[in-house]
């Protein structure tokens, strides 16, 4: 779908978002991924489902995160920001990273200690921001960033700026504009839940707009060691291999509860294992590499195709968000699912290593 000359979401989107003539437009030509049918991966999750995969680790810094930080940097110099400042899991921080670099905004970056994949780390020191470690988990931090922004003048870039929201909600327009309507489910990883707030605004706005006739079932997925919104309270110590959604204690708790209710869907947890299984199948059956927390939703769909979820339905065509890119988290890939032979450097050694048979 990124048509040549695709010039980035708020010039492609701008009379659905809050920019003017004199908002100085920061991007680096995010947005426009593609929309990837997957019957392999179909087959796998069973139910008759019929899966699209909405690959959003193709986005510049390689995760969904860059939708949103075009519309809050650029908000933020029309503003005339002195710093940005984010707490994070990695990929907002190296988005942020990104986009103040090209704005020429200083950038402050929060995360986790020990928790955060070694790509998004890279990104962030790379692009010149001042990155700390916290000694406390993703919630902490946010908590300091909330302070912080009271106190001083800094503006921060998570997704309780509501331009953040504004840009992300793109992404479910891009779904329909390929589809020519909207899915019958959208399926998706939830962690501070902006995310799915912001999806949720998007096909609401395009069924204001006339675009779409019937908005998508919202069906999101939390980590079962961080699913505080499927147990109804926060989680003081989540735990998930899928780090990019260990969180605790989301920021949108409430408007993902009125998309999930609003829209008819639910939210729900899958274990490590159901995304490690549906991480592997995703790359192996389809080519598409991700990172474990966008595994989530495929995971979910899967296991709910084997409740037998979908089987009333006549349309099951289902956008899988795929939030951000494998490469984000290669020790994920590596630990789980990398071991390699070593062999001596003859054919002799080779052949009998793969079990080849001669001609
Ligand atoms: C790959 O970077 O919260 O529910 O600080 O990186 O909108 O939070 C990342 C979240 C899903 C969850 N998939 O989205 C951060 C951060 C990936 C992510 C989510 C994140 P939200």
């Amino acid at each position: 779908m990124r048509a040549p000359g695709w010039p980035g979401l708020i010039r492609q989107y701008g009379k659905y978002l809050p920019v003017t003539d004199k908002t100085p437009v920061v991007t680096l030509l995010e947005g426009g991924t593609p929309l990837i049918p997957a019957p392999k991966l179909s087959k796998w999750a069973g139910g008759g489902v019929k899966l699209y995969l909405k690959y959003e680790g193709l986005n510049p810094t390689g995760s969904f995160k860059d939708r949103g930080m075009t519309m809050a940097i650029s908000k933020a110099k029309e503003e005339g920001a002195q710093a940005v400042v984010c707490a994070s899991t990695g990929n907002t921080a190296a988005s942020a990273a990104a986009y103040a670099a090209r704005a020429g905004i200083p950038c402050i970056i929060l995360i986790p200690k020990g928790a955060v994949a070694l790509g998004k780390l890279a990104q962030g020191l790379m692009h010149g921001a001042k990155v700390l470690q916290v000694l406390g988990n993703f919630d902490d931090a946010l908590t300091v960033v909330r302070d912080l922004g009271r106190s001083y003048r800094i503006t921060i870039v998570n997704s309780i700026n509501p331009y953040r929201i504004e840009g992300q909600k793109t992404g479910a327009f891009e779904i329909c504009d390929v589809l020519g309507k909207a899915p019958a489910f959208q399926a998706m990883p939830v962690g501070n839940a902006g995310n799915i707030t912001a999806y949720w605004k998007g096909y609401r706005e395009y069924l204001s707009a006339g675009k779409i006739k019937k908005t998508p079932v919202m069906l999101g997925f939390q980590a079962a060691g961080s699913a505080p919104i499927v147990h109804g309270k926060p989680v003081a110590d989540p735990h998930t291999i899928a780090t990019a959604i260990k969180i605790g204690n989301p920021a949108s708790w409430k408007s993902a509860v009125a998309a999930r209710d609003q829209s008819g869907g639910l939210i729900r947890a899958v274990t490590d294992d159901e995304i490690l299984a549906a991480y592997r199948a995703l790359s192996s059956l389809e080519g598409v590499f991700c990172e474990p927390a966008s595994a989530a939703g495929v995971a979910g769909v899967r296991a709910l195709a084997r409740k037998g979820y979908f089987r009333a339905c006549k349309d099951r065509t289902i956008a899988c968000i795929l939030t951000g890119h494998g490469l984000k988290d290669p020790s994920a890939a590596i630990s789980q699912f990398g071991r390699i032979h070593s062999v001596p450097p003859t054919p002799a050694a080779v052949a009998k290593a793969l079990g080849l048979k001669g001609r």
